[in-house]
Parts: C-alpha cells; sequence; structure tokens
C-alpha cells in the first residue's frame, strides 16, 4: 500500500468512526436510558444509564458467608450518574480495540462473546487508553462504590435476588461454581438485575478502579477508595467461585499487574456531550 494509500484509508477509517460516533450519540431506546458505542468492526457495547442515588455499602455482621473486609457497613452517595456496560467487555470488543485475545477461554464458536478473561489491571488501563482515543467519550472502570450500587440495584439482601440461603438460586441467575462446567460463558444468557445489568454476579470477577483498603465509618459522598495501595479490587465472583463469593457485598483484589482466568471487566463510558 502506498503512502497515499495508507492516508486514505486512515481517512475512511476516520469517516467511519465518525459516522460510529455519531450512531452512538443517538442510538438507544425511546427513554434514553440505554445507549450504544460502536467500536467499528460491527461490535459495539451497549451502556444504560444508573441513577444518582444513596445506598448502604457493606454487609451486616450476621450475613452469611460474610468476610471482615466488608463492614462496618455506611451509607454512600453517589452524586452523579453514569453510564455502566449493561455487559462484560467482550473477547471481542477486546480484540477488535487491541488487536489480539488474551483470553484463555477464546476457543469454540461462541468464545467472541465471552468476557475477556486474563486482563490485569494495568491491561485494563491500557485498553481504556486506546479507547479513549478513539473519539467516542471517555471510558474508565467503576468506583467499587459504583460497581456495589449498581450489583444491588436498589436490594439489601446478600444478592440482588433475595438472600438465598440454600444459594439454590444462584444459578438461575449467575454462572457459578458448580454449574459453570469450568468455563466462562457468552455474556447476556442470565437474567437482568433491576436496573438492566447482566452477569453483575459470576461469569468473570470485574476490575474496579480502587485501591484496596478498609472502609471508613460513617456516611460518604462519592468514595472512590484509598489514595494508594497495593492491590486493586475486583468484585462479583466467576464461573470458579462457589455463590457465596458472588454475593453483592463480597470483596476481593489482587496486585495490578496479576492476570487471572476468572477477572475480566466492565466499563463506565462518559459521552463527551452533557446530559
Ligand atoms: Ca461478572
Amino acid at each position: 500500500m502506498t503512502q497515499r494509500s495508507v492516508a486514505s484509508a486512515v481517512c475512511i477509517g476516520l469517516l467511519l468512526l465518525s459516522a460510529n460516533v455519531v450512531s452512538g450519540r443517538t442510538a438507544g431506546d425511546a427513554s434514553g436510558r440505554e445507549r450504544r458505542v460502536d467500536l467499528g468492526s460491527g461490535e459495539a457495547m451497549r451502556f444504560v444509564w444508573i441513577p444518582p442515588g444513596s445506598y448502604v455499602r457493606g454487609s451486616p455482621a450476621g450475613e452469611a458467608g460474610r468476610g471482615a473486609d466488608e463492614g462496618p457497613r455506611h451509607e454512600v452517595t453517589l452524586t452523579r450518574g453514569f453510564f455502566l456496560g449493561v455487559h462484560e467487555v467482550t473477547q471481542a470488543h477486546w480484540e477488535t480495540v487491541m488487536g489480539r485475545n488474551p483470553s484463555a477461554f477464546r476457543y469454540g464458536v461462541d468464545a467472541r462473546r465471552r468476557p475477556v478473561d486474563s486482563v490485569s489491571w494495568e491491561d485494563c488501563a491500557r485498553f481504556i487508553a486506546r479507547l479513549d482515543g478513539r473519539g467516542a467519550g471517555r471510558f474508565r472502570l467503576p468506583t467499587e462504590a459504583e460497581w456495589e450500587y449498581a450489583a444491588r440495584a436498589g436490594s439489601a439482601t446478600r444478592f440482588p435476588w433475595g438472600d438465598d440461603l440454600q444459594e439454590s438460586e444462584t444459578h438461575a441467575h449467575a454462572w457459578a461454581n458448580s454449574r459453570s462446567y469450568a468455563v466462562t460463558h457468552p455474556v447476556g444468557t442470565k437474567p437482568a438485575n433491576a436496573w438492566g445489568l447482566q452477569d453483575m454476579h459470576g461469569n468473570v470477577w470485574e476490575w474496579c478502579s480502587d485501591w484496596y483498603g478498609p472502609y471508613a465509618s460513617g456516611p460518604q459522598r462519592d468514595p472512590s477508595g484509598p489514595a494508594s495501595g497495593t492491590e486493586r479490587v475486583f468484585r462479583g465472583g466467576s464461573w470458579y467461585d462457589f455463590p457465596v463469593s458472588l454475593r453483592s457485598a463480597n470483596r476481593h483484589r489482587h496486585r495490578p499487574h496479576g492476570r487471572y482466568t476468572a477477572v475480566g471487566l466492565r466499563l463506565v463510558w462518559e459521552p463527551e456531550e452533557k446530559r
């Protein structure tokens, strides 16, 4: 390809991307709660608007399976709403943006619709930087507080579908051990929560933006975790974990360079225009 034809191809690519951005800004459901951001190559991400509000973060002392780091419970107020991915980032999304697919579960006819796995927190930062350069708005990981707010979707029980003490209902709502057959599954094949989000629980854990640290006591506004740390938070449990790890309040973490077959991500999208 000559230099001129490369330049032409880049221009055409930019025009196509521009068209995609326009469709990203206009496509959505009638209420405007859901939006679609095209990535090119026929791939798109869906986002749903999560309104601002308050909730009680953490678990009560008596919650079955509780970890000590889930308290003290405290009220969190999120003063700003945000667009959160309806689904985990898929292998197709990742490959479209990064040009490669690092997933352990990349084989099989449905692999491209499965969540990307084996991506570190640092890999996610690189993915987001590349997405940000596409002119379709800005992207980021949710804060841990945003993640739990969205996962609970107004619920205060162990899981958004109830306390499920026998954990017999979990598998109707989420991909978890021992009904996941030890693999990830295409996103969006389990029911959505009350706010339209799927697979918040199970399939893959989801990196959050926060450093891991103990909760402070007392009400908090827009918390974003400690200023520094050694491990980053991920949430929600996975195909590998038994249902108890899928509880809304459960917290887990690892060093930011760690890659795990049970950990992926979900994005927040910040469109350029003001709402
Ligand atoms: Ca998940």
